[in-house]
Parts: C-alpha cells; sequence; structure tokens
C-alpha cells in the first residue's frame, strides 16, 4: 500500500480541548482517525504530548501535528506500507523511547489508526475483519459482538459531585447487542425521570460520559436508583453492575480517602465484598491504586479459594463474588510490561484496553493477546474525552472483546461507537 499523502491537524474534543485528526491518503481513498484522551489517567500510560505553553491553557496539540507532518508523514510519504506491523514498527522506531515521548502517544495512535483503516481497505475487508487477521491467534472462532457496559452515573474526575466512584455501568445480559442497547437505553431514559422527580432538575445534567451526575455521595445511593429506574421497567433481572472505582484518584499517602471514611486497603477489600453481596455486581475496575498491588492480590486472592474448592466465602458475599472480574486500567495501561507484572502479583483477572495509553495498534493487539493468554476478561474502552470516532467498535468485535464500555447511550461522541457495533451486528448476520 502506497501512502500518498499524510495531514494532521488539532481538533476539539468532546471536553472542548484540542486533540489531534489525522487524514492519510492512498488510492482507495482518505483515512481520518481522531484521538482521545483520559482525565483519570494512569501514571504508567505513553506520553500524551501537549504543547505546555499559555495557549489553550497548555493542552495544545501543535507539537504533536508537527511531529505527525515533519517527523512521520516523510518517512512514510511514498513507501510501500506491507502491514500494520511494520508501520507501528517504524513509527515506534521515530520515537524510540518508552513512554513515546519524543512524538507524543497520541501522535503515533493517530496514525497508526488511519493506517489501519488504509490497509483494511487496502483488503477490501471491514476494519474489524481486518482487525481480526492482525490479531488471529489460530481460535476459530465466529467473530461476536461485545457486551456494552453503560456508564449511566458519573462520579469522580468527571462530574462535579462527591461520588468516589468514576463509573457506575450497566451490563445489560441480553443475548444480542442490539437488545442490549435496546435495555440500556431504556434503563438510561427511566432513570432520567427517577432522579428529576427524587432529587430534582439539576440532577439529570450529565458528567463528561454522558451519564448522569446527580449530588450523591455513596455507591449504594447511585446504584438504588439505578435499580429502581431498571425495576420500573421490569428490566431488574437482565441488568448487572461494573463499577470503575479509579481509586488511584483517591489513594493518599497509603490510604483511600472517601466519602465513606478513611481506608486502608483492607478496609476497602472488606467494604466492596460487602457492596457485592448487596448488589448485582460482575466487575470491579481499579479498585485499588495503579501502584498498590498488595491489595489487588488481596482482593483476588479472596476469590481463588472460593472459585477453586466452591467454599463458602470468608465475606458474607452473594454467588456472583467467586465470578467477579477484578479489572484492571491504570493498573495495566494495555503495557505488556505491567500486565506480566500484574499477572505475577496475581492481581487482576480482567483488564482495559485502549490504544492510547500505549501508543500503536500493534502493541495493543499485543496487549489483548497476553491478557487472552491468561484468560482474562477484556473490556474495549473510549476514553473520558472522545472524538466521534468509532474505531474502537471494530477494535473490540476484532479481538473478541467480551465487553466495551463507551460511555452513557447517549451524546454524540458516545453514541457513534454503540451505533457503529449495531451496525457490525447486521452485518455479520447476512
Ligand atoms: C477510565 C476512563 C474511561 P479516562 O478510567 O476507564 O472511562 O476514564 O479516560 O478519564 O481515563
Ligand atoms: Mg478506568
Amino acid at each position: 500500500m502506497k501512502i500518498l499523502s499524510l495531514k494532521a491537524r488539532e481538533i476539539l474534543d468532546s471536553r472542548g480541548n484540542p486533540t489531534i485528526e489525522v487524514e492519510l491518503e492512498t488510492h482507495k481513498g482518505k483515512f481520518i482517525a481522531g484521538v482521545p484522551s483520559g482525565a483519570s489517567t494512569g501514571k504508567h500510560e505513553a506520553l500524551e504530548l501537549r504543547d505546555g505553553e499559555s495557549r489553550r491553557n497548555g493542552l495544545g496539540v501543535l507539537k504533536a501535528v508537527k511531529n505527525i507532518e515533519e517527523i512521520i508523514a516523510p518517512e512514510i510519504i511514498n513507501q510501500d506500507v506491507i502491514s500494520q506491523n511494520s508501520l507501528d514498527q517504524l513509527i515506534l522506531d521515530l520515537d524510540g523511547t518508552e513512554k513515546k515521548s519524543k512524538l507524543g502517544a497520541n501522535a503515533m495512535v493517530a496514525v497508526s489508526m488511519a493506517a489501519c483503516r488504509a490497509l483494511a481497505a487496502e483488503k477490501d475487508v471491514p476494519l474489524y475483519q481486518y482487525i481480526n487477521e492482525l490479531f488471529n491467534q489460530k481460535r476459530e472462532q465466529p467473530l461476536a459482538l461485545p457486551r456494552p457496559c453503560f456508564n449511566v452515573i458519573n462520579g469522580g474526575a468527571h462530574a462535579g459531585n462527591d461520588l468516589d466512584v468514576q463509573e457506575f455501568m450497566v451490563v445489560p445480559q441480553a443475548d444480542t447487542f442490539a437488545e442490549n442497547l435496546e435495555i440500556g437505553a431504556e434503563v438510561y431514559q427511566e432513570l432520567k425521570s427517577v432522579l428529576k422527580n427524587k432529587i430534582g432538575p439539576s440532577a439529570i445534567n450529565v458528567g463528561d460520559e454522558g451519564g448522569f451526575a446527580p449530588a450523591l455521595k455513596y455507591p449504594e445511593e447511585a446504584m438504588d436508583f439505578i435499580l429502581e429506574a431498571s425495576k420500573n421497567k421490569g428490566l431488574q433481572e437482565k441488568i448487572k453492575f461494573i463499577l470503575d472505582v479509579a481509586a488511584s484518584q483517591f489513594f493518599e499517602n497509603g490510604k483511600y480517602k472517601t466519602q465513606m471514611g478513611i481506608f486502608t486497603g483492607v478496609g476497602l477489600a472488606n467494604y466492596y465484598f460487602d457492596l457485592i453481596s448487596k448488589y448485582p455486581i460482575i466487575g470491579i475496575e481499579d479498585p485499588f491504586a495503579e501502584d498498590d498491588f498488595d491489595s489487588w492480590s488481596l482482593l483476588i486472592s479472596r476469590l481463588l479459594p472460593i472459585r477453586q474448592a466452591g467454599k463458602t466465602p470468608a465475606y458474607p458475599a452473594g454467588r456472583q463474588v467467586s465470578k467477579l472480574a477484578v479489572v484492571g486500567d491504570d493498573l495495566t495501561v494495555t503495557n505488556q510490561q505491567r500486565i506480566k507484572l500484574s499477572k505475577e502479583k496475581e492481581a487482576c483477572n480482567g483488564m482495559i484496553l485502549k490504544i492510547n495509553q500505549i501508543g500503536t495498534i500493534t502493541e495493543a493487539l499485543e496487549s489483548a493477546s497476553l491478557a487472552k493468554g491468561y484468560e482474562w476478561k477484556i473490556i474495549v474502552s473510549h476514553r473520558s474525552g472522545e472524538t466521534g470516532d468509532d474505531f474502537i467498535s471494530d477494535l473490540a468485535v476484532g479481538i473478541g472483546a467480551e465487553f466495551i464500555k463507551s460511555g452513557a447511550p447517549a451524546r454524540g461522541e458516545r453514541a457513534a461507537k454503540y451505533n457503529r457495533l449495531l451496525k457490525i451486528e447486521s452485518e455479520l448476520k447476512q
């Protein structure tokens, strides 16, 4: 495949902050990619290059744009790109740093994504199919849709309220993506009415990921409102919860400072067991801080004996405890070293996959492959700052991820991903 041109520009993300869009041209057409950006980023993530000058509050990405146009473009224009792997390797060599601090992971991911789209077009296959070929694990499984996780109540760094837990995700349990989307949307709309009636109109203001951001304090309150809404719609039995606690955000001097009080890692683990015994929670993401491996391992070790021996848990927890997904995000940051370390320490049994945490598609696929080898559950994820780009939908299908999270079933940049999945599901049925 010959790249005819590569252009980059600074655009707005969903929070109104600068981000990058690239346009890569081949004889098959123009391929666009938009770069997402996190607010509660893990400290082990690859570097997102920002200008750091007074313009745009220091958040400008003109240096990264320049890196694409002046460092990457001259190396790839008019060259024959034979594979995703060789293109990504070339970008990695041009950068040459561990944290992608020379070019910026945001610059690299933009080019990697656009090239992936172009390579799929070159082969005349849909993006998800091309990704599946790249990912090929010799598991001849049919392509399947991920289960969506809808973030219907926002807290933490994504909302102006006192909820410590960043994301309260509703995970519908129907068999098809279309049905799951419908359930998620029904619960979301009913939750809007419940919050408005019970708390008042300001409770339906939304946070960064499109979920409501009511002035609540405790996780129990948030889940009770969601369950009430589900019940009103007769959907209570059809939903489960996954929480993203994003606990690094409230970890200070070895303690977890929450609205419920100050916890040690052990205390917080006990609190989770209590929560799991009361609510239909099937997964907890970042229950502890990114380097607090002892607490992570403690939580997992209390799950393992239950799973292995089917014994009564040491904590008053329900059946779902043994199946709980303990999911790394800031812990694992889509980085193979961190994933291996987390496995060594038995810290988690699932992980978030975000391409911009690592910088290239090839590395993200390698990370996914590693996690699959460990039989971890994978949640492909958006960032809290997004664009209309729906690449992650194809990624989730291509790698056969169990889950995808893209915020609430509302707001253009979130809905774009879910709508793309609807389209893929209908294509796969044909
Ligand atoms: C997370 C993400 C996405 P952010 O913590 O999982 O929901 O948030 O993009 O702000 O890191
Ligand atoms: Mg997270």
